[in-house]
């Protein structure tokens, strides 16, 4: 009998309770799927554009509501939202604001660990069992997806040691590749199982 190490290329951590896919991120059946937004909270290009299409009238109306009477000076970075999902498949939309990268004197890991934890508060807040991340910052956001996966893995893990309501996150990759990088840089303990 001789120990080794599980799970590490087929993308499930922490006992099942994060897994990777490659897909699109508003077909994800989830409780909430989570918007890679800007301060405006009223739509964009790349994650944003997709889910704002696909959900309709309805997501960008309660994101006016939230910005009237919450945040009139738009979303700061870092800060996350809940709206309704619309027409998705999941069944909200949690929007936070990603670092745009080199854009705040050093803090862009601060914030981005922000993203994903505040995220992951919103949805435990609302009593969600699951929830899907897209790679926040790494499109139009210039972050480099290598330090990302360091620091959205370390984020979500941190989170997860300290609660136990939330049973699957899922993080959502547009092209294998970028799945392939996360899976090199990130730092989800591995679990070491007894095997022959
Ligand atoms: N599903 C999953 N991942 C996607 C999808 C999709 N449908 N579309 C793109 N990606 P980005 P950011 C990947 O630019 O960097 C918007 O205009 C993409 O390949 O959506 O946080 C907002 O309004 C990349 O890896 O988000 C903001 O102004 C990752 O998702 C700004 O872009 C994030 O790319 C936010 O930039």
């Amino acid at each position: 009998m001789s120990t080794h190490i599980s799970k590490e290329l087929d993308g499930t951590f922490l006992s099942g309770r994060v897994c990777l896919v490659v897909g699109d991120i508003s077909k994800q059946q989830v409780d909430a799927i989570v918007n890679a937004a800007n301060w405006t909270l009223l739509g964009g290009g790349g994650v944003d554009g997709a889910i704002h299409r696909a959900g309709g009238e309805a997501i960008i109306e309660a994101c006016r509501e939230i910005r009237k009477n919450q945040f009139p000076q738009g979303l700061p970075t870092g800060e996350a939202v809940i709206t309704i999902a619309g027409n998705l498949p999941a069944r909200f939309v949690i929007h936070t604001v990603g670092p745009i990268y080199g854009r705040h004197d050093g803090r862009e890991a601060e914030l981005l660990a922000a993203c994903y934890q505040n995220s992951l508060r919103v949805a435990v807040q609302n009593s969600l069992r699951s929830i899907a991340f897209p790679a926040i910052s790494t499109g139009a956001f210039g972050y480099p997806p290598a330090k990302a996966a360091s620091v959205a893995s370390q984020a979500i893990m941190d989170f997860l040691a300290n609660q136990y309501l939330l049973d699957e996150v899922r993080l959502v990759f547009f092209a294998q590749s970028d799945m392939t990088v996360f899976l090199k840089h990130h730092k989800f303990k591995l679990e070491k199982t007894e095997g022959s």
